[in-house]
C-alpha cells in the first residue's frame, strides 16, 4: 500500500476550518462547551465557578437573591507552622536497622515520635459573599435560564418576571483582574436593586469614598492561626440612581434605583507575600486596580476579557460525537448517564470543562490551583483545602502540557522553588542531607516539615515528584532556557538529597530509599499487624530513578559533566527497582506484604507507569502486565472509589491501551464522582479529579514519550492509542507531544482519517498508530500529514 503523508510547511494550511468537524452542525463549534440549568443552584456544588486564577466565584444564579461566593487565593489562615524534628536524623540508621531486621513495629515507634504534629485547622478560606437583592415588585418568574460558557467564561442568568426579562452576567477578567457583574432589565429604568458583602466570620464593610462598597478582615481560626489580611472594594456603574446605606444589622449597602443596566466592578487584594512570608505586604492598592478598571467600558472590559480566556480555551478543541441529551440541562445530561444513558458530547464538554478549570484557577503569576482550584466557601476546609504533595497537586497540572496550556504550570513550578529555602532545612535537619525534600502535604506558607502520623506523614517526596513536571515541562516545550535555568536546578535539588537519603539494603547492596511509606497505605507483617513504614517501597524507588534519570538527561543535553552527575549515574545504576510478586502483580513494597486494604485509592506503585515511563509497553511490557494485574487485584477490591482515584486509573488504562477499561472508567467518574457543575466528588468535592479526568481523555487520543537515556530523542507520538468504541467518529485539536509537536486528529468509524503533526523543535519523531510506525525528521515549522495507512 502506497503511504499516504504529505509534508507541509508552516501551519496556516492545516488548520482545518472547524466547521468540518465530524458531527458539528454549521453552527459555531465553540458554542456546545456550555454547562446550563433551568433552576437556580440549590447547593454551592450547583453554582458555576468563574475565575482569573486569582479571584474567584461561584455564581448561584438567584431570582430575587443573588448570591455570588467569592474567592482570593491567598486567604489563609496562618501561624504557627510546621517545623523541622532534628530528632528524626538520629533514629533513622537505627530504624532502617531495625525494618531491615524484620522489627516493623521498632523502626515504626522510632519514626512516629519524630514526625512534628499536622497543622491542626490552618484553612484556605472564602473572601465573602457578594448578595444582589432585587427592589422590584412580586411576581412569577418565568423562562429562566442559567448557564456558563466555557468559550468565554462568563455566567450568565436570565429569566422574566413582571414582563421584565433580567439579564446578568458575572466574569473575573485576567485582563483588569476584577470581578464584573453586569446587571441588565429589558425595560428602560425597572432595575432596582441592593448589593452588599459579608463573610461568616472576621469581617467589617463600610461605606468609602465615591459611593463605594469597602470590606476588609483577616483569615484566622478563632483568634489564633492569624493569617492574611485582605481588603476589597466595590462600586457601581450605570444609569440609576446610587444611594448607599451604613450599617444596619453589621451591613453596609449599596442602593439603585431605576436603572436599566448596572455594573459592579469588585476589586480585592491581600496583604500575603510570596516573595517572603514572613513580611505580609500588600503589594497593589485596591483603589488602583480598580481605578483602572472603572476607566473601561463594559463592553471592553468584557471584550478583553473573552479575548484573553480564549487565546489559551481556544487551544483545544474535542468533538466525540453528537448527542441527543446535549439539549438538556447538564444536571439532567448527568442523571442520564447515571441512568446508564451514553453522552459522548457530555465527555468532550468534561475535557474542555477541565481545561476551563486550570485556565480559571491556575495563572503565571498566581499560586498554583489547592485541593478546591481556587474555589471553596467553607472557613474550615476538608484538608484545608492545602497543597497535598503524594499525588493531588500533580494531578491538577496533568492536562497542562498536553492540552496546550503549558504556561500555566508556572504556578506550580515557582510554587515548587520557593519551597527550596525550607525544602532544604528539611534535608539537612530531618535527614541530615544535602538538597531539598518536602513532606506529603503544604500551603502557602512554604513548609516543608515532615509531619503527622507515619502512615502519611513518613513520606519525603514532594519536591522529587514535582521535579517530574519540570523535566517533562522541557520535554513537550522543548525550552532550553527553562530546562538550564529551572528544571535542571531542580533535578539536582532532588537527586542531591537522594544521594544522602538512600542506603544499601544489607542483603543485596541495590540502593532503597527510606524509611518511607507507599503513600497513606499499610500492609500486614508476620504478626498480622498493620504497618505502614518500609524501605524501597516502589513508589519511592520510581520517583527517585525518574529523578535521576532526568537529571542526567538534562546534563547530557546541557553538556554538564562533573562529579556530582557520576555519583547520580552510580547510583541510579545500583537503585533497587520494583519487582513482581509470586501472583504476578507489581509489588507495592520491597517484600512480597498483604495490603492491609487490597482496594485502597492510592495506586502509588504504579507511578512508573503513570506519570512516570519507566514502565511502557515497548521497554518493559512484564512490568507493564504485573501493572494490569495490580490494577485489575485493585478494582476488584473497591479501588478507585474516591474521584481522584477514578480518574488515575483512566490514565493506567490508557497507557495499557485498553480502550474500553479507561472509557468505562471515565463513565464511572462522571457517574460515581461528579457533582451537578460538574466538580468532581471525591467525596466531597476535591478539584483534581477533573484534571485527572481530562488528562486520561487526553491520554487516550495521544500519548508521547522518549526513551529512557534518549535525552535528544526520537520521541515517540502514539496516535489513538486507546480510541474505545463509545467514540467512532471525532477529531481533536491541538493536542502536544513530548518532543514539541502539535497535533491534530480525526479518526471516523473507529479508525484514524488523518492526522497532522507539526513540529516546533525539529525533533525526530516516530509516529506510531496500532502496529504501524513510521520514523521522521521534521525541521522547525515544518508540519506533516497522514491518514491510517501511513505505515502500511
Ligand atoms: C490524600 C488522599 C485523600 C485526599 C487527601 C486530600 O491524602 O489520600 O483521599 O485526597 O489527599
Amino acid at each position: 500500500m502506497q503511504r499516504s503523508l504529505r509534508v507541509l510547511f508552516g501551519c496556516a494550511p492545516l488548520l482545518l476550518p472547524y466547521l468540518l468537524i465530524v458531527g458539528a452542525s454549521k453552527a459555531d463549534p465553540w458554542d456546545q462547551y456550555r454547562l446550563w440549568y433551568d433552576k437556580p443552584a440549590g447547593a454551592w456544588v450547583e453554582a458555576l465557578p468563574v475565575g482569573n486564577g486569582r479571584l474567584g466565584a461561584m455564581c448561584f444564579g438567584g431570582t430575587d437573591h443573588e448570591r455570588i461566593q467569592m474567592n482570593e487565593e491567598s486567604i489563609w489562615a496562618g501561624a504557627p507552622f510546621p517545623t523541622d524534628n532534628p530528632k528524626m536524623k538520629e533514629v533513622l540508621p537505627a530504624a532502617r536497622e531495625a525494618w531491615f531486621a524484620g522489627d516493623y513495629r521498632r523502626a515504626q515507634e522510632l519514626v512516629q515520635p519524630t514526625l512534628g504534629p499536622n497543622p491542626d485547622r490552618q484553612s484556605y478560606q472564602p473572601l465573602g459573599d457578594l448578595h444582589l437583592e432585587l427592589l422590584d415588585a412580586p411576581g412569577e418568574v418565568t423562562d429562566y435560564r442559567r448557564e456558563l460558557d466555557l468559550d468565554t467564561a462568563i455566567a450568565t442568568t436570565t429569566f422574566k418576571k413582571n414582563g421584565v426579562t433580567y439579564t446578568r452576567e458575572v466574569f473575573v477578567s485576567p485582563v483588569d483582574d476584577v470581578l464584573v457583574v453586569r446587571l441588565t432589565a429589558s425595560e428602560p429604568g425597572k432595575l432596582s436593586f441592593k448589593a452588599w458583602v459579608d463573610r461568616e466570620d472576621d469581617f467589617s464593610a463600610s461605606i468609602g469614598d465615591d459611593k463605594g462598597l469597602e470590606f476588609w478582615g483577616q483569615a484566622q481560626h478563632d483568634g489564633q492561626h492569624l493569617g492574611s489580611k485582605f481588603r476589597g472594594l466595590m462600586i457601581v456603574e450605570g444609569d440609576g440612581n446610587v444611594t448607599t446605606e451604613e450599617p444596619k444589622e453589621g451591613r453596609s449597602s449599596l442602593r439603585i434605583d431605576g436603572a436599566t443596566t448596572a455594573t459592579l466592578i469588585l476589586a480585592a487584594e491581600t496583604d500575603y507575600n510570596r516573595e517572603d512570608t514572613s513580611k505580609p505586604q500588600f503589594k497593589n492598592e485596591v483603589e488602583t486596580t480598580l481605578a483602572s478598571a472603572r476607566g473601561k467600558k463594559y463592553e471592553t472590559l468584557r471584550g478583553d476579557h473573552i479575548a484573553a480566556h480564549r487565546e489559551l480555551f481556544r487551544r483545544s478543541h474535542l468533538e466525540l460525537g453528537a448527542s441527543d441529551n446535549a439539549k438538556l440541562p447538564t444536571n439532567e445530561r448527568l442523571d442520564r448517564v447515571k441512568q446508564g444513558e451514553f453522552d459522548p458530547a457530555l465527555e468532550a464538554l468534561y475535557y474542555q470543562y477541565g481545561r476551563y478549570l486550570l485556565i480559571s484557577s491556575s495563572r503565571p503569576g498566581n499560586l498554583p490551583a489547592n485541593l478546591q482550584g481556587i474555589w471553596n466557601d467553607m472557613l474550615e476546609a476538608p484538608w484545608n483545602s492545602d497543597y497535598h504533595l503524594n499525588i493531588n497537586l500533580q494531578m491538577n497540572y496533568w492536562p497542562a502540557d498536553v492540552t496546550g496550556l503549558g504556561e500555566l504550570n508556572e504556578p506550580l513550578f515557582s510554587y515548587t522553588e520557593r519551597l527550596l529555602p525550607a525544602g532544604r532545612k528539611t534535608a539537612s535537619e530531618m535527614f541530615g542531607s544535602e538538597g531539598a525534600t518536602a513532606g506529603h502535604t503544604s500551603d502557602i506558607w512554604h513548609w516543608t516539615a515532615l509531619t503527622g502520623h507515619v502512615v502519611w506523614g513518613m513520606w519525603p517526596h514532594g519536591i522529587g515528584w514535582n521535579t517530574l513536571h519540570f523535566s517533562d515541562h522541557y520535554r513537550f516545550t522543548g525550552d532550553k532556557e527553562f530546562l538550564r535555568e529551572r528544571a535542571f536546578p531542580m533535578q539536582c535539588e532532588a537527586s542531591r538529597f537522594y544521594l544522602g537519603y538512600l542506603t544499601a539494603d544489607p542483603k543485596t547492596g541495590a540502593l532503597m530509599a527510606g524509611p518511607d511509606t507507599s503513600p497513606e497505605n499499610s500492609y500486614l507483617g508476620d504478626d498480622g499487624q498493620r504497618y505502614a513504614i518500609s524501605m524501597g517501597a516502589s513508589m519511592s524507588q520510581e520517583i527517585i530513578w525518574e529523578t535521576f534519570t532526568s537529571t542526567l538527561e538534562s546534563a547530557e543535553i546541557l553538556g554538564v559533566e562533573n562529579e556530582f552527575i557520576d555519583r547520580v549515574r552510580e547510583a541510579r545504576n545500583k537503585l533497587h527497582l520494583p519487582t513482581i510478586a509470586d501472583d504476578g502483580r507489581l509489588m507495592e513494597w520491597s517484600r512480597p506484604f498483604k495490603e492491609a486494604e487490597p482496594g485502597h485509592r492510592h495506586l502509588s506503585h504504579l507511578f512508573g507507569l503513570h506519570p512516570g515511563r519507566q514502565f511502557n509497553k515497548r521497554d518493559t511490557p512484564e512490568m507493564v502486565t504485573a501493572a494490569r494485574k495490580t490494577i485489575d487485584y485493585r478494582l476488584a477490591h473497591g479501588g478507585g472509589h474516591t474521584g481522584w482515584s477514578r480518574a488515575w486509573i483512566i490514565n493506567f488504562f490508557a497507557r495499557f491501551g485498553d480502550a474500553e477499561r479507561a472509557h468505562e472508567n471515565l463513565v464511572a467518574l462522571l457517574t460515581k464522582s461528579t457533582h451537578p457543575n460538574l466538580f468532581d466528588n471525591h467525596p466531597p468535592f476535591q478539584i483534581d479529579g477533573n484534571f485527572g479526568g481530562t488528562a486520561g481523555i487526553a491520554e487516550m487520543l495521544l500519548q508521547s514519550h522518549v526513551q529512557v537515556d534518549g535525552a535528544k530523542g526520537p520521541y515517540e507520538v502514539e496516535l489513538l492509542p486507546a480510541l474505545p468504541r463509545a467514540w467512532p467518529t471525532g477529531s481533536v485539536k491541538g493536542l502536544r507531544a513530548r518532543g514539541n509537536f502539535e497535533v491534530d486528529i480525526d479518526w471516523k468509524d473507529g479508525k484514524l482519517t488523518s492526522a497532522k503533526i507539526k513540529s516546533h523543535g525539529g525533533e525526530k519523531l516516530w509516529v506510531v498508530y496500532g502496529d504501524q510506525r513510521l520514523e521522521l525528521e521534521l525541521k522547525p515549522g515544518e508540519s506533516i500529514e497522514v491518514d491510517g495507512e501511513f505505515g502500511k
